[in-house]
């Protein structure tokens, strides 16, 4: 009995120092490098926030406005970080604006001004640069808290937020380079520590896993899929060396620190050639990306969060299809046992018919092999493929009528 508590506690000091390597700890130093434009700015983090122009309620003879303005309007300037949370006051601590045309012949304000320090006068050092991108604006950078800003225009007086760039660096795994980075992607000017909610909102963990040097994905859609670099920023993350990492952000930006997991692995078996399972556990949401069946996973009990199913695309890109699970299933993952999830293609449709007083409805649900429900399917653009069409028939084979399937 002694015996083989001795051997045991060998074994486990020989996984301790295998596990203290070089490799087991990263610093990776970071820089600010610019969004190459707006669109990608929008993409990587995932939409950026909302900002909005009210009218409501001002009186543009309460301001001094610059001479010689093509159709001024003074407007509130709001945002999730101008109109903080106290409803009460929010529209009094909220900055103004001030929005004008800078020929008769544009049809939307794209001159603009910010009345920071709420003193009613639009002077030069409040205006803000203003591009066209296309046919709608780009307003900054806006800085604040020492950090710039764009403003996008989306349609007449909707805007979105975007920072103006992110931190980048690279890690060096086993004699490779990885690019890694962060965005503020709530624009609250630091790199917030992970809730480990893995939710969208958050700051976001860039990772190149596929070494193209670029960063593909995008937090919304799919963020969790196989193939995804963009990640809402996870406290432990798998590297392309299939270890997994703690990860710790510097409130700056500046700098980022990975400190390998030195829990055993465990196997979990999906049948399917690529694909992610995310794993919610104590370090909150965990992807695990799977090849030819198998993933490994820190040994420990984990709710199943999602499947999704990758298929690459012969003429480049991968389809990605995520599974749910009806009820909550909960793992535990073990060393000397592999635990089998089954979910996965071939996946069918089926019809669910629905009467009342007006008619019928037709409903289509995608369901995997297992009867698991698919949430979606994205094609290699990021898209969702052409809706299926409803015919139906006469019993002699005539066409009565084809319906359209919508999304939602
Ligand atoms: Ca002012
Ligand atoms: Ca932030
Ligand atoms: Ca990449």
């Amino acid at each position: 009995m002694g015996r083989s508590i001795v051997c045991l506690c060998a074994a486990w000091l020989m996984f301790g120092r295998a596990a203290v390597g070089q490799q087991d700890s990263l610093k990776v130093s970071l820089r600010y490098q610019a969004f190459a434009g707006p669109e990608e700015a929008k993409t990587l983090t995932g939409g950026g926030e909302w900002a909005q122009f009210y009218e409501s309620g001002l009186k543009i003879g309460d301001y001094t406005l610059p001479d010689g303005l093509l159709d001024p309007k003074v407007v509130y300037f709001a945002t999730r970080w101008t109109m903080g949370t106290n409803r009460e006051t929010r529209w009094t601590n909220t900055p103004v604006a001030l929005l004008a045309k800078s020929n008769s012949d544009v049809k939307k304000h794209d001159r603009l001004w910010i009345d920071w320090n709420r003193d009613k006068v639009f002077t030069d050092d409040e205006q803000v640069s203003a591009k066209q991108n296309g046919k709608s604006s780009v307003f900054g950078p806006i800085r604040r808290n020492e950090k710039s800003y764009l403003l996008v225009e989306d349609s007449g007086m909707y805007f979105t937020i975007v920072p103006t760039g992110y931190y980048v660096g690279e890690a060096s795994l086993n004699g490779r380079k990885y690019r890694i980075g962060l965005i503020d992607s709530n624009l609250d000017g630091a790199i917030a520590a992970h809730t480990g909610s893995g939710e969208s909102g958050e700051d976001i963990l860039l990772l190149d896993l596929n070494g193209d040097r670029r960063f593909t994905g995008s937090p919304t859609d799919s963020s969790w899929s196989a193939e995804s670099e963009v990640l809402p920023m996870p406290r432990l993350v798998q590297m392309p060396n299939g270890r997994f990492y703690h990860v710790r952000a510097a409130r700056d930006g500046r700098s980022l620190t990975l400190t390998a997991d030195t829990r055993p692995l465990g196997a979990v078996k999906i049948d399917s050639s690529r694909f992610a399972l995310t794993l919610l556990g104590e370090e909150g949401r965990v992807r695990a990306l799977g090849r030819n069946g198998i993933t490994n996973v820190p040994s420990g009990r984990y709710q199943v969060d999602g499947v999704t199913i990758t298929t690459l695309d012969p003429n480049g890109g991968y389809w990605s299809a995520p599974i749910s699970f009806e009820k909550p299933r909960y793992i535990t993952v073990r060393t000397d046992r592999t635990f089998a999830i089954d979910c996965g293609a071939p996946f069918r449709l089926t019809l669910e018919i629905g009467r009342d007083t007006e008619g019928c409805s037709f409903s289509l649900q995608v369901k995997d092999r297992s009867g698991n429900t698919v949430d979606d399917v994205n094609t290699p653009k990021h898209e969702r493929p052409v809706e299926p069409k409803l015919r139906i028939a006469s019993s002699s084979g005539r066409t009565v009528k084809v319906l359209k399937f919508h999304y939602g």
